[in-house]
C-alpha cells in the first residue's frame, strides 16, 4: 500500500493536549498511569486531530477521551472496536486507537474482538483491564478471577477468567503486549511500538481499581510481574502462547509478547491503496434499479 500515516508538522506540547473537562478518576486509579502514557506518546509521535482518532467503550476507563484533545467517539457498551474498524477503512491514514474496559471489550464486545484481530484489522486495543466492571460499581467482568466476591457474585466467581491475550493470539492478531498500568515510561514506549506495528495490535494494561478491586491492587502488580528478558523471541509464536500460561502460576510477563507480519485488512481492498475512501469524490446514483430487484 503506497499511502503513508499523515504525520503533523506542528509542535505538540502537555498544554495543546488538554481538555477543560475535569477529571473524574478515583485519586489512585490506574486509569491514570494510562492517560500520562498515551500524551506521553502523543507528544513524542506529534499525534493531533490531523492524524489520529480516538474511540472509546463505556465505562470508567471511556472517560479518557474527555481529558484528551483529540478527534474521539464514545460508543456503545461493547462496540467501540467495529466503530474503529469503520473509521479505519474510511481514512486508513489514521492512527486508530482504541479505548476499552475488559468488560466492555471481553464480554458486550467480545465477538468484534475475535473477528477484528481475524482480519488483522489495522488498529490499537488499549485494554484497561481492572478485573471488573468499574463503573456499574464493581460486578464481576470475564477477567475477574475463579472464587473472587464481588457485588455480582457474593459467593464467589464460579466462572473461570479469560485471558485475552491468549484469546487475541488465537484469533490472529498479529502484536501482543502486556504491561502495568504503573509503569508509565514502558507503556508509553508499547503504545508506539503497537501503533507502528501494521495490523491488529491489543495492549493489555494491568490497570488497578481502587475502589472496587482488592485484590489486584497496585502492590500486586508491582510484585507479581516481571519483564520479558531481552533473548526473549517475540517471533515465536508458540513462546507467546506459553507467556500467556504464566499467569495461571503467579507470575505475570510483561512486554511484548508477539509480534509478527501480516497482510491487514485495508491492504486487501485496492480500491483506497492510493486514495482513502474519505478523498475519493462522491458519485450520485439511482438506487431505483437494485430496489427494483427486491420488490
Ligand atoms: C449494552 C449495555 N449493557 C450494559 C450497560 C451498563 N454498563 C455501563 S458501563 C458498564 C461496565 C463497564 O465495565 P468495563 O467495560 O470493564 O469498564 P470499566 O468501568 O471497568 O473501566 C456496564 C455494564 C450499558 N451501558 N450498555
Ligand atoms: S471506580 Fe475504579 S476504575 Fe473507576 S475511576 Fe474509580 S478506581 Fe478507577
Amino acid at each position: 500500500m503506497k499511502s503513508k500515516p499523515i504525520q503533523s508538522k506542528k509542535v505538540l506540547t502537555s498544554s495543546k493536549l488538554s481538555t477543560p473537562n475535569p477529571c473524574n478518576w478515583c485519586p489512585g486509579c490506574g486509569d491514570f498511569g494510562i492517560w500520562s502514557a498515551f500524551r506521553g506518546a502523543c507528544i513524542e509521535q506529534k499525534w493531533d486531530n490531523t492524524n489520529t482518532a480516538l474511540v472509546a467503550g463505556i465505562g470508567c476507563h471511556g472517560h479518557i477521551v474527555n481529558f484528551v484533545k483529540i478527534t474521539a467517539f464514545e460508543g456503545l457498551h461493547g462496540r467501540a472496536i467495529p466503530v474503529a474498524s469503520g473509521v479505519k477503512m474510511a481514512n486508513h491514514r489514521l492512527n486508530v486507537f482504541v479505548f476499552t474496559g475488559d468488560g466492555d471489550c471481553l464480554s458486550e464486545g467480545g465477538n468484534h474482538f475475535v473477528h477484528a484481530a481475524r482480519r488483522n484489522q489495522n488498529i490499537t486495543i488499549i485494554l484497561h483491564d481492572n478485573a471488573l466492571y468499574a463503573l456499574t460499581t464493581g460486578q464481576a467482568s470475564p477477567r475477574t478471577p475463579l472464587g473472587q466476591k464481588t457485588k455480582s457474585t457474593p459467593q464467589g466467581n464460579i466462572d473461570d477468567p479469560l485471558h485475552p491475550l491468549r484469546l487475541a493470539l488465537a484469533s490472529g492478531a498479529t502484536f501482543l503486549a502486556r504491561e502495568y498500568a504503573g509503569n508509565v515510561e514502558s507503556l508509553k514506549d508499547i503504545m508506539v511500538k503497537a501503533n507502528a506495528h501494521k495490523g491488529f495490535s491489543v495492549i493489555q494494561v494491568l490497570q488497578p481499581c481502587v475502589t472496587f478491586n482488592k485484590l489486584y491492587t497496585h502492590r500486586f502488580y508491582q510484585e507479581n510481574t516481571y519483564q520479558l528478558p531481552k533473548t526473549y523471541d517475540s517471533t515465536d509464536k508458540v513462546a507467546a502462547y506459553e507467556k500467556t500460561l504464566e499467569w495461571d502460576f503467579k507470575k505475570i510477563p510483561v512486554g511484548i509478547l508477539y509480534q509478527e507480519q501480516r497482510e491487514c485488512y485495508e491492504d486487501k481492498f485496492p480500491q483506497i491503496h492510493k486514495t482513502p475512501l474519505i478523498k475519493k469524490p462522491l458519485r450520485k446514483r439511482s438506487m431505483t434499479k437494485l430496489f427494483k430487484q427486491y420488490m
